[in-house]
């Protein structure tokens, strides 16, 4: 339940996490929330108690203030997830990779006002992230379509230990004009992690990844075998499984979706499964992600490798980790659709040709799958949707 909090008793929660870490009993990286205990406090009178927050690797205050007992969340910092602290059952979700979370934000959003729900997600960000594009994105695309979703700045000057202007120089202040922005202004009371002074790591207990995340138990997925004579071509194959995916209500979501029907293969999909976005790779991947939170079943359309690499972020840090760093909290069955075009009409270069199905395979541990017939798409796509997990389907142009 959620509760009135005081700025006394967070600055004591936050007091008594620094003292954990002088015993030696936080061996990992915590950033401690201080000085701007009035601002949240009034900010979270307006946060319902089913709405989404969204929060960052400084996400204690928000935690406590959204509802989550002290108690779990003092056992989550004490077992190497200060920065990783997830409640499904309140919609409190995290990320401490900068510029990674607004554009999920955005997604969450998109899926609310689908459902024509009442809740409205509520991001918290630095002003790291306002130094970061992706940061605009989400705001310009929440705003387009009017979705329920505000971006909190928490401005103490200072990204890691630098000022504004030292990153900036002079237009350090950015004012936005946005209704979605709520932006507020503080002074840190710690330094940027960690409390003053470095304790003697050698008396500290270490863990191993696994220790601190464990690896989930997941569905098996199914080998993919090797279909010689399909009676289904490749591309007629990619069109049943996209019919199929809309008939279970997927939407599609890239640039060419609807323009084009991403090469003829969404030509039966009804429009309304089908956003058709602005090239903002990071963005369109951030809106899936979001999106499967609340139980939509996403399907990215990238048409070339070669842009798939500004969505590298969302795909390795956040598709690939969200299930294994949330405890299996928070899931992301999307499917990536990774279209290598490695065949015309038209020779389109060396940067729009290329083919990074093994680097993908290699950053990921999710399935990433190279089909070579008719046959063997469906059963990919199949596998999939029965595994309930992320999975990349490389589609090669030469194929179709
Ligand atoms: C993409 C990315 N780059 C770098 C980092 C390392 N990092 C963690 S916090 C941080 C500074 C963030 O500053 P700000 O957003 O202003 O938040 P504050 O720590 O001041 O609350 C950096 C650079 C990261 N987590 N993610």
């Amino acid at each position: 339940m959620k509760r009135d909090w005081k700025k006394e008793e967070l600055i004591a929660f936050e007091e008594h996490i620094g003292q954990l870490y002088s015993k030696n009993e936080l061996p990992f990286l915590f950033h401690l929330s201080g000085g701007n205990e009035e601002e949240l406090i009034r900010i979270f009178k307006d946060i319902k108690e089913d709405d989404y927050v969204i929060s960052s690797h400084r996400n204690h205050y928000h935690a406590l203030l959204h509802g989550i007992d002290p108690k779990t969340v003092e056992s989550h910092i004490k077992n190497g997830r200060s920065m990783f602290i997830y409640d499904r059952n309140r919609n409190f979700f995290v990320s401490a990779i900068i510029g990674g979370t607004p554009a999920i934000a955005a997604g969450i959003a998109w899926a609310l006002k689908r459902k024509k729900s009442k809740q409205k997600v509520w991001c918290f960000v630095g002003d790291g992230t306002e130094d970061n594009g992706h940061l605009f994105e989400a705001i310009r695309y929440v705003d387009g379509w009017d979705l329920p979703c505000k971006f909190i700045i928490e401005n103490n000057d200072r990204s890691c230990e630098a000022t504004n202007n030292d990153r900036w120089g002079k237009k350090g202040n950015l004012i936005w004009e946005s209704g979605s922005v709520i932006k507020y202004y503080y002074e840190c009371t710690y330094p940027h992690c960690r409390k003053p002074g470095m304790i003697d790591l050698s008396k500290t207990i270490k863990k191993t990844d696994n220790e601190y995340f464990p690896e989930l138990k997941y569905f098996e997925y199914p080998e993919v075998k090797e279909h010689k004579n399909s009676r289904l071509s490749y591309k007629e194959a990619i069109i049943k499984s996209m019919n199929e995916l809309a008939s279970e209500g997927a939407i599609f979501i890239g640039y060419n979706v609807i323009y084009g029907n991403a090469m003829g293969t969404l030509s039966n999909v009804p429009n309304d499964q089908k956003i058709e976005t602005p090239v903002a790779e990071n963005l369109m991947s951030g809106l899936a992600i979001g999106m499967s939170f609340e139980g939509f079943l996403p399907v990215i359309y990238f048409e070339r490798h070669d842009f798939m690499l500004v969505a590298a972020d969302a795909i390795i840090n956040h598709i690939d980790k969200i299930e294994r760093i949330s405890h299996g909290e928070f899931k992301v069955p999307i499917i990536i659709r990774a279209v290598t075009a490695d065949a015309g009409p038209f020779y389109s270069g060396i940067t729009h040709s290329q083919d990074f199905s093994e680097l993908f395979k290699k950053a990921v541990r999710f399935p990433v799958i190279d089909p070579k017939s008719g046959e063997e798409v469906i059963q990919a796509i199949r596998g999939a949707r029965k595994s309930q997990r992320p999975m990349m389907l490389i589609e090669r142009k030469s194929r179709y």
